[in-house]
């Protein structure tokens, strides 16, 4: 029995010996910056990959969050001079789109290039949707096209409007946060583009949103201390309070105003209109 023990001491002194070696060897024992992250993709080359990071397992309709991280296989290290662009392109039966995206930025974590792509509908079996990539790879220029499937949001829920205003412009307005909703006023907080045309979508500022949110299963009851989302130049999202007085399912009455008050799309919600067409929906 002594001698198994002895063993069994052996053993794990050995296991935790290799472990504390292969730990030195990796000597980077920093905050890994693409934690909590799923990727979602990975593009091998020659010499370097591509990884595609998202906060959710797999891109949606909607408001997306993109983190990109290029490896170079000689220095075995991630790029931090890549200078990343990127176009995404839906590719239809008689037509080819882009979507509204930021600009990718390593300002947070100098390998890790951040930036978020609004897209406005999901591929089906003919129809599909690349993200064109473009970076600079020890003094060489790269193009790598990606096909990438999106869908629509698995819950179901509306979370992303595209619509024509009444000043005839096309919009497409997509939920951000709260991610996690609480039985509380939570930040609110969604992003404004219009489509100048296939392949422009030029971010709008100043505009308003009137926020109503509501609980159809439950009389059409509403909440106190919510406030309209205004365009925030810091973060350039629309900012506002959200309040949820409990769980379920709730819909969230939106209008959109512009900068002269006029409204562009949406309705007030009273007793003969139960809701607004311009809306997102929650349930938590
Ligand atoms: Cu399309």
């Amino acid at each position: 029995m002594k001698t198994l023990k002895y063993i069994f001491a052996i053993l794990i002194l050995s296991v935790s010996f290799v472990s504390c070696s292969d730990d030195d060897e990796n000597t980077s024992v920093e905050v890994n910056p693409v934690e909590g992250l799923a990727m979602i993709y990975e593009i091998p080359a020659a010499d370097h990959t591509v990884q595609i990071y998202s906060e959710k397992t797999a891109l949606e309709v909607g408001y997306n969050e993109i983190s990109i991280r290029i490896k170079d296989k000689a220095s075995d290290k991630y790029v931090t001079n890549a200078a990343p662009t990127w176009m995404p392109m839906m590719h239809m039966e008689t037509m080819e789109h882009s979507a509204p995206h930021t600009m990718l930025k390593n300002d947070e974590e100098s390998t890790v290039y951040k930036g978020y792509i609004v897209f406005q509908m999901a591929g089906n079996d003919t129809e599909y949707w690349e993200i064109a990539l473009n970076y600079t790879l020890n003094g060489q220029a790269v193009e790598e096209t990606l096909r990438v499937s999106v869908a629509q949001p698995a819950d179901g829920l509306i979370k992303t409007q595209v619509f024509t205003g009444s000043d005839n412009i096309r919009y497409i307005l997509a939920y951000v946060n709260p991610k996690d909703p609480q039985v509380a006023i939570n930040d609110l907080q969604a992003v404004l583009y219009k489509m100048e045309n296939m392949m422009s979508f030029p971010m709008v500022e100043n505009y308003k949103i009137t926020v109503d949110p509501r609980m159809p299963g439950m009389g059409n009851h509403s909440s106190p201390n919510n406030e309209d989302m205004i365009y925030n130049a810091a973060s350039k999202t629309y900012t506002g309070k959200l309040s949820l007085t409990m769980t379920g399912y709730w819909k969230v009455n939106l209008k959109l105003l512009n900068a002269n008050g006029d409204v562009l799309k949406g309705e007030d919600v009273t007793e003969s209109n139960p809701e607004s067409s311009l809306y997102f929906e929650l349930e938590f």
